[in-house]
């Protein structure tokens, strides 16, 4: 039975790869963070038989421990601050999470397995966002980075990182170039689930409407469970590499409203969004969209689930987990 370390389990992503790996029949460990998550109660419920490890990816003994337990033969490291607006306020703390943490577990693989580092795969969270103000259109592998957030920042530092330990130390070390991907599991402060709970409460006459930020920016939004995927079969392959993860479709906020509102039968939005400049970031990251042909040719990787198709799926969730909120 194949052993996999997931940080982040209580993620978006953790969460749908430990299906994905539960599925395939590994045996699946995760790192839950602090005392007392209440994310691990969540976790417990939704997904039983994924074994809890305590760690945290600033305190390297926590990994090597967490290491030690589960002898994993693929680590995908998840855990990250992975808000962008957060990162500007504490760009610090971003800076040791999502920056050095990916030393760290690096660092904890690299100990770990002493001489013979052929036991350990290891998977990086690199993120579109590094691209920020984009060299090239569609950004591929190859494209100059450029990142706008302390939380860009941090992510080219693991992915550089996450390179340098596979050209120093002959590590199978990938790094996955996602681009954004949602699902009903996405946290509430991420623009796609702010706007599909707050359409199911208008819609349920719960609230007016929404404040937002900038709408004109545009996103390459892919299904997390798409994206999972494509982060086990890099693992699966002879020879780590980095791949860009995407649809190759960019929409705007705009767009997301027009099918976000459709769908609980809207065609006018306009006296229900409200913009505020507190949404809008310090340095925008305008437009992204992704030219996932490698991963396609190499991984024969393709995601099955559209815009359209994705929002409405959100909205969907949202409508039922509302209605069970209500008296
Ligand atoms: P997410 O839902 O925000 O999950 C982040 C995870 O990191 C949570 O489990 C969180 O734990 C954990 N974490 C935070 N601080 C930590 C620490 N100090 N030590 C250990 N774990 C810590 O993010 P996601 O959407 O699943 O994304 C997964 C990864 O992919 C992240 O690295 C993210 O930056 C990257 N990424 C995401 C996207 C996307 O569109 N979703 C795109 C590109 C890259 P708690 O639950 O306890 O807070
Ligand atoms: O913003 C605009 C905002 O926070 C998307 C993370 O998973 O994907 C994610 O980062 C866009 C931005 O995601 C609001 O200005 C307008 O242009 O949903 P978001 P993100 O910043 O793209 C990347 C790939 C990651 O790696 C990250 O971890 O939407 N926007 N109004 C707004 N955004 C938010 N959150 N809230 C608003 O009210």
């Amino acid at each position: 039975m194949p052993r996999a370390l997931i940080t982040g389990i209580t993620g978006q992503d953790g969460m749908y790869l430990s299906e994905l790996l539960l599925g395939k029949g590994y045996e699946v460990y995760g790192l839950v963070r602090g005392q007392n998550n209440p994310k691990a109660a969540t976790l417990a419920e939704e997904l039983p038989d994924v074994k809890q490890l305590t760690g945290d990816l600033t305190d390297l003994s926590s990994l090597l421990r967490a290491l030690s337990t589960a002898s994993p033969d693929e680590v995908y490291n998840l855990g990250a601050i992975s808000y962008v607006a957060y990162s500007w306020q504490n760009a610090h703390l971003t800076t040791e999470v999502t920056a050095q943490g990916v030393l760290n577990a690096l660092e904890a693989v690299r100990l770990h397995c002493g001489d013979d580092l052929s036991q350990v795969r290891f998977y990086q969270a690199s993120s579109s966002e590094m691209f920020g103000r984009v060299q090239e259109v569609p950004q591929r592998e190859t494209t100059l980075l450029w990142p706008r957030s302390p939380y860009g920042v941090a992510k080219v530092f693991g992915h550089y990182m996450t390179i340098n330990y596979r050209e120093s130390y002959g590590m199978h070390a990938s790094s996955g170039i996602l681009f954004n991907h949602e699902s009903p599991r996405r946290g509430p402060e991420f623009v796609t689930r702010k706007v599909t709970q707050a359409v199911a409460r208008i819609a349920l006459g719960q609230q007016d409407r929404i404040t937002l930020g900038n709408l004109e920016a545009r996103r390459d939004w892919g299904f997390a469970g798409d994206y999972v995927e494509a982060m086990w079969r890099m693992l699966q392959q002879d020879e780590a590499d980095d791949y860009v993860v995407a649809t190759g479709e960019a929409h705007s906020i705009r767009e997301l409203l027009d099918v976000a509102f459709a769908h609980v039968g809207v065609d006018d939005w306009s006296d229900k969004v409200v913009q505020d400049p507190a949404f809008f970031r310090p340095a925008e990251v305008d437009e992204l969209v992704g030219d996932p042909a490698k991963a396609k040719e190499r991984l024969g990787w393709t995601p099955t689930v559209g815009f359209a198709d994705l929002v409405r799926m959100m909205v969907d969730s949202d409508l039922e987990q509302q209605r069970q909120l209500l008296p």
